[in-house]
């Protein structure tokens, strides 16, 4: 039953509940640091998660001159990955606890982590064998704190499948959860000088390692202006086929239209829009409701919000957890504010006092053309439309550039093909809410300023990690 699955949940975690955890630089060789720092707890300023110590310069040099390729049979490695993947799996309660504490992530979202990084880990290792191509050679991986295990994991298990040497530099908000994962992965059997990882910021530890000629390739998911910044860096410094494999933002939309069925529509946008906070790159940023069922839908919807519980993730019942730090906390608070002051609110929940909450909210906007950026939170946009100007809904969405997750709800067929067939994303939900990607059978990546492809966790992935690969991103995100 549901009570015992949670209560196995509460024991498993509960040895980890006021453990101080500790993440530095795993290379092979000495390591030099720089100062070490507290992880703070977004949701409870008074839980001490751990001490972090980031790469200090040699580091980095340390890891670039040590790094080999995985160089065994992919078979072998195929079963190291399998290994590691059943390993995850056996530590699920230090890994739920470290992704409430360090990441403020609800156990659902803690749940998808675990799946998403084990089925990550065993689709490429499967894909593995396939392979024709001998690997690239050192592979950096740069990843968000938004998916800290599942993001994580994807990129460095593709990186080792195909041979390489992989330096993964995890997001400054997420490295306690990125350096138990490398333990895991070396338990497994993954070499010392295939996996190494590097904890730091971006523009120190992660710039030295994109402007590396020794570095081969680089995958990235975070923001689009990082990604474009890292290309420039790449093509100032490395050979000019060293493909880069970047996910970004998104700016997206769903569609309900009068055909809707009103309460799997209100679920589905309340999944969409508020499930981890908002911080999902998939998450639903701009809802278009055709006018005759607005009203409807909008009472419909602002009642079921109502319903979300915001609280500490530690809390097994909590729906919707904090914003990642204090510095994304109020920006996205100052933007509620502007719009509240503009009278544009039309229902939020009450507020949380500690810990680095934003309190549910939804917007009125006349369409997506109002929202200027990603607002990476609980911010949901609505807007209304009349059915004889679907077009303009349709080339106002293609407008922006992103092109990652769109979703409709209708039952009327031939409405749903249009959609699909003229929307410029790399996923589209009919009839269900738009943020699930599965490995293997729903791969995951958009287009235009959403990604440069391949989709993470479908065939044309690891390929790109050989040198099979082209460059990837020569011409991103285009013109
Ligand atoms: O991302 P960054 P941030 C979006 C979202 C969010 C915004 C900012 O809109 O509000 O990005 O988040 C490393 N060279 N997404 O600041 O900065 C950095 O250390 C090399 C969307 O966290 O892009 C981290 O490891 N690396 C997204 C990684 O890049 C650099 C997930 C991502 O950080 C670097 C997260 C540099 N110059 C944020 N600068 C999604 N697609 O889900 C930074 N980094």
């Amino acid at each position: 039953t549901e009570a015992a699955d949670l209560a196995a949940i509460e024991a498993a975690r509960a040895p980890y509940r006021t453990q101080h955890f500790h993440a530095a630089p795993m290379i092979a060789g000495p390591v030099t640091g720089g100062t070490p720092f507290e992880a703070p707890n977004p949701a409870d300023p008074a839980d001490a998660v751990g001490r972090v110590t980031p790469a200090a310069p040699e580091d980095v040099e340390t890891a670039l001159a040590a790094a080999r390729v995985w160089d065994v049979p992919a078979a072998e490695r195929a079963a190291v990955l399998r290994r590691a993947a059943d390993l995850y799996e056996e530590e699920y309660g230090a890994i739920f606890a470290i992704v409430a504490r360090e990441a403020g992530k609800s156990l659902a979202d803690a749940v998808g982590e675990l799946r998403e990084a084990c089925d990550f880990l065993r689709y490429y290792a499967d894909g593995a064998a396939g392979l024709t191509q001998p690997a690239r050679g050192t592979f950096v991986c740069i990843s968000p704190w938004n998916f800290p295990l599942a993001i994580f994991t994807g990129q460095i298990s593709a990186a080792l499948a195909a041979g390489n040497a992989v330096i993964a530099k995890p997001a400054e908000q997420t490295p306690l959860i990125a350096a138990l994962a490398v333990r895991l992965l070396h338990q497994a059997g993954v070499p010392e000088t295939a996996l190494q990882l590097l904890p730091g910021d971006g523009p120190t530890v992660g710039a030295a390692l994109t402007s590396d000629a020794r570095v081969a390739g680089v995958a990235f998911t975070g923001s689009t202006d990082t990604a474009l910044a890292i290309r420039r860096a790449m093509a100032a410094h490395l050979a000019p086929d060293a493909p880069l494999i970047a996910e970004t933002g998104g700016l997206n939309a769903m569609v309900v239209d009068s055909t809707a069925l009103p309460e799997q529509a209100v679920r589905d946008i309340l999944t969409s829009a508020f499930q981890s906070a908002g911080q999902r790159c998939s998450a639903l940023r701009c809802l278009y409701l055709q006018e005759d069922v607005a009203e409807g839908i909008e009472a419909m919807l602002f009642g079921a919000m109502e319903e979300l519980a915001l609280g500490n993730p530690w809390d097994l019942a909590t729906d919707v957890g904090p914003v990642i730090d204090a510095e994304a906390q109020a920006g996205i608070a100052e933007y509620v504010a502007k719009a509240r002051a503009d009278g544009r609110v039309l229902h939020e929940l009450a507020a949380l006092n500690v810990g680095h909450f934003i309190a549910p909210a939804a917007i009125r906007v006349t369409g997506i053309k109002d929202l200027e950026r990603e607002v990476f939170g609980p911010v949901l946009h609505v807007a209304r439309f009349k059915g004889r100007d679907l077009d303009r809904v349709i080339s106002d969405i293609n407008a922006t550039g992103y092109g990652l997750t769109f979703g409709l709800h209708s039952r009327i067929d031939d409405r749903v093909q249009m959609l699909v067939d003229r929307l410029h994303v790399g996923n589209t939900y009919v009839n269900r809410n738009q943020i699930g990607a599965v490995v293997g059978s729903q791969p995951f990546g958009g287009e235009g300023l959403s990604g440069t492809g391949p989709k993470a966790g479908g065939p044309e992935y690891l390929i790109r990690f050989t040198r099979a690969a082209r460059p990837a991103a020569g011409d991103w995100p285009g013109p």
